[in-house]
């Protein structure tokens, strides 16, 4: 290895919430003298957003320290998370996100020979794991189990089995991927948790786990919520939408404290300028109007927030910097799925558009009256739009 264990340690810690057993980590370095063996997992779900830049500067720092990384496509994840993603597609979209990963690397300068990519179902599917699920349930309680899963598995009225299975799975991948640690955000802190008090007692060892912050969305209040689309923004969004998307996002005049974009440029940009740049480079251009005092570049993420604290610098000047450096970014990922046959399916495949049921205009129902058999049903049937139109025509 040509990084020394005590820089290593700090890019593998570098801008993280938590590290759990450290020490860990450490042996390996100092002592074992090897390359230290890490995995992250992602589900492939809905289709990944800017938020994933972040968990990206890690990859980079790990790589740089000449980890061995794996990325694990958690396929069956996907699939016992409220079936977020149903077995005909998951394939399809474990294939995006990975093509998604590696463009997104690339884009940042970052060399991807050394990453490994691994699909659960490749493993998870085998009898030796479905022993482990099995020998793992006889030791963890369904409280346990619940609790570990609280952050993670979609929670909803009924749930089902399959949130209790997902975080005994999780604990056991460590072991199946032959790693020393896990990095994921801190979300994922109960699961982490569960796999550290439990795998000792299927007789394998404990890992170590490494945790990101959980970067706020662009909605107030910081959420990236599913529902409010402007709250998030695709990996290939068109540069107009990014900026109509930025416009809308919650962002009041001095306030620092609850500000997406501003998280947005400490915890994506800075860190990105950093692995393009080598560390401490910032610059931050904002083409600002004249009228406004005319284009600016911040040279350190404290100056840019002093300025906006003191109203020196104003919402839409700010929306404008971030839009432009997020379209800088999107640009190379863009341009890679434009050229990438193998990703367009993917995307084609993994997330087919629903064909709307209705694409026929809404037809005037006959006017029968309202005394013929099923009169009733069918008002329970009808759109508003149906409705009105009947109701127009009765008053005729
Ligand atoms: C998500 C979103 C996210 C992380 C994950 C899932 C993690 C999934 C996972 C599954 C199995 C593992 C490790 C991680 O072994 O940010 O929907």
């Amino acid at each position: 290895m040509t990084v020394d264990p005590q820089e290593a340690y700090g890019l593998i810690t570098k801008n993280l919430q938590e590290v759990l057993n450290p020490q860990i980590i450490k042996n390996v370095l100092e002592v074992e003298k090897r390359p230290l063996k890490l995995y992250w997992g992602t589900a492939p779900t809905g289709k990944p957003h800017c938020g994933y830049f972040v968990p990206m500067t890690k990859l980079a720092d790990f790589l740089k320290a000449g980890c061995e990384v794996t990325v694990l496509l958690a396929d069956l994840h996907a699939f016992l998370d409220n079936m977020k993603a149903p077995l005909e597609v998951v394939q399809y979209r474990a294939k995006y996100y990975e093509l998604t990963i590696k463009a997104i690397l690339r884009s940042i300068n970052v060399p991807i020979e050394k990453l490994k990519f691994v699909t659960g179902s490749s493993y998870q599917l085998t009898s030796d794991y479905t022993l482990d699920i099995f020998r793992m349930a006889n030791i963890v309680s369904q409280n346990e189990a619940k609790r570990a899963g609280a952050d993670v598995v979609k929670q909803v009225a009924n749930p089902l089995l399959s949130g209790l299975i997902y975080p005994l799975m999780q604990a056991l991948d460590e072991h199946f991927l032959d790693c020393d640690a896990q990095f994921g955000g801190v979300d994922q802190r109960k699961i982490f948790v569960l796999a550290e008090e439990n795998l000792q007692s299927l007789g394998y060892k404990k890992r170590a786990h490494l945790m990101n912050p959980m970067v706020p969305g662009l909605g107030q209040g910081g959420k990236m919520s599913a529902s409010d689309p402007n709250s998030k923004i695709d990996l290939l969004e068109e540069p107009k939408i990014v900026k109509k998307k930025i416009n809308s996002a919650f962002c009041s005049p001095g306030n620092v404290e609850e500000n997406g974009l501003l998280s947005f440029v400490q915890y994506v940009v800075a860190p990105i300028q950093e692995i393009k740049h080598g560390s401490g480079h910032f610059e931050f251009f904002i083409d600002r109007p004249e009228k406004f005092g005319g284009p600016i570049t911040f040279n350190s993420f404290e100056d840019l927030k002093q300025a906006f604290k003191e109203e020196k610098l104003s919402p839409p000047d700010l929306k404008t910097g971030v839009a432009d450096a997020i379209n800088v970014l999107l640009a190379p990922i863009r341009e890679e799925f434009a050229n990438n046959a193998e990703y367009k399916e993917a995307q084609e495949k993994g997330y087919p558009v629903a064909v709307p049921e209705k694409t026929k205009k809404a037809k005037k129902p006959k006017n029968k009256g309202s005394r013929y058999p099923g009169a009733a049903k069918q008002t329970e049937q009808v759109t508003e739009q149906l409705k009105e139109a009947t109701l127009a025509d009765e008053k005729k």
